[in-house]
């Protein structure tokens, strides 16, 4: 049958699908390890994106893509110490603290965003976990990007018990919350909650019957093995993120991270690979870093299965590929937006 001929061959399929008879889902998620996917990472390059290809064209339309636009709606002044971001109080980057944006104009950008032709709007707020008068807004900023028939989607740190049930109750369709590395690496990155306090977050939101939206940062210094460890961690989730945004890390001035060793764009590809094969029915989203990237690199990441980006001219605190650039890229490339 054509379709078992395209799937990965035995020694590349994790452990507990192997067992599982071609075309019917597992009832446990597939157990990935490390080594796993680093035997992923290790292929010939066109094998690699061969394979992902395959594994995308199984559960997606390879042509299309799905656009989200990203809204800071509280910048700067965080707690936190992440050592990539611009908006730790920590970090030494030129930047304005504001205070938290009113729901008029959230509401605004959602309608711009909506007519460019975005189908998800994600709100974010640089805290270590809102609040809880904090969040109150937040919700009725979710109420009203929900009315205009946008997926919603928020990243607010860390939540107390309580808070997600109240997220779902105002329509969140999805909760953003990276791991953002392998567990092994991410003291170096982070000192100020751990990988531990993420996952509890992560559980909470699923919990509450939202979807997960999470994912990494590339290019922060770590190895082949910890991105490998990273997306291992990911795809055994049971299930996976329904969305897993790769960010490409933006090395900002006045951050620690500001002269990372400069990644390998080939070794980027790769990641996006890996994710699509762990996680097929995962939409992949090129995420941070495409306004630094050239259309060919974009286009290979597409190639490689991402089928997600965020849409729009800024991301939080900086600049994203502009929209008309976008528009440009999707129909020299024959993509449509989905
Ligand atoms: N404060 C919340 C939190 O940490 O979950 C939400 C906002 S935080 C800015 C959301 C995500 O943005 C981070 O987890 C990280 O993946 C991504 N991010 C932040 N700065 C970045 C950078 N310089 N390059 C790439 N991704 C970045
Ligand atoms: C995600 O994974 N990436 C987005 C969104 N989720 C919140 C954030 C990217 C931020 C890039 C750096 C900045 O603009 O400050
Ligand atoms: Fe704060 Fe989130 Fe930035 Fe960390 S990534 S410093 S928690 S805004």
């Amino acid at each position: 049958m054509m379709r078992a001929s395209i799937l990965p061959t035995a020694d590349l399929m994790p452990h507990a699908s192997a067992a599982t008879p071609a075309g019917q889902v597992s009832p446990v998620a597939p157990q990935w390890t490390s080594a796993d996917i680093e035997t992923l990472f290790a292929l010939p390059f066109n094998d690699l994106v061969f394979r992902a290809q395959q594994a995308h064209r199984l559960h997606f339309d390879a042509n299309a893509v799905q656009r989200s636009a990203l809204l800071s709606v509280k910048t700067g002044g965080c707690s936190e110490d992440c050592k990539y971001c611009s908006q730790s109080a920590r970090a030494e980057a030129k930047l304005e603290r504001e205070s938290m944006l009113e729901v008029e104009q959230v509401l605004a950008a959602a309608k711009t965003a909506k007519a460019g032709g975005a189908t998800r709007f994600c709100m974010g707020a640089a805290w270590r976990g809102p609040k809880d008068r904090d969040l109150d807004r937040v919700l009725e900023m979710i109420r009203s990007v929900k009315a205009l028939e946008l997926e919603t989607c928020v990243t607010l740190g860390l939540l107390k018990d309580g808070q997600a049930e109240k997220l779902a109750a105002a329509g969140l369709d999805f909760y953003n919350h990276n791991l953002d590395t392998a567990e092994e690496f991410y003291g170096e990155i982070v000192s100020t909650h751990t990988y531990a306090d993420r996952m509890e977050t992560l559980e909470k939101a699923r919990g509450a019957g939202m979807k997960i939206c999470c994912g990494g940062i590339i290019g922060m210094g770590e190895s082949r093995r910890i991105r490998a460890g990273l997306l291992a961690q990911l795809a055994s989730m049971n299930p996976p993120p329904e969305s897993v945004p790769i960010n490409h890390l933006v090395a900002i001035p006045g951050t620690p991270l500001e002269d990372a060793p400069p990644l390998d764009p080939f070794e980027f590809v790769r990641t996006i690979a890996c994710a699509r094969i762990s996680m097929p029915r995962s939409y992949v989203r090129l995420s941070a870093g495409r306004q630094e990237m050239s259309d060919e690199l974009q286009a290979l990441c597409f190639l490689a299965g991402a089928n997600s980006i965020f849409y729009g001219d800024r991301l939080l605190t900086t600049g994203n590929a502009e929209t008309s650039r976008d528009e440009a890229l999707f129909a020299r490339l024959g993509l449509r937006g989905a």
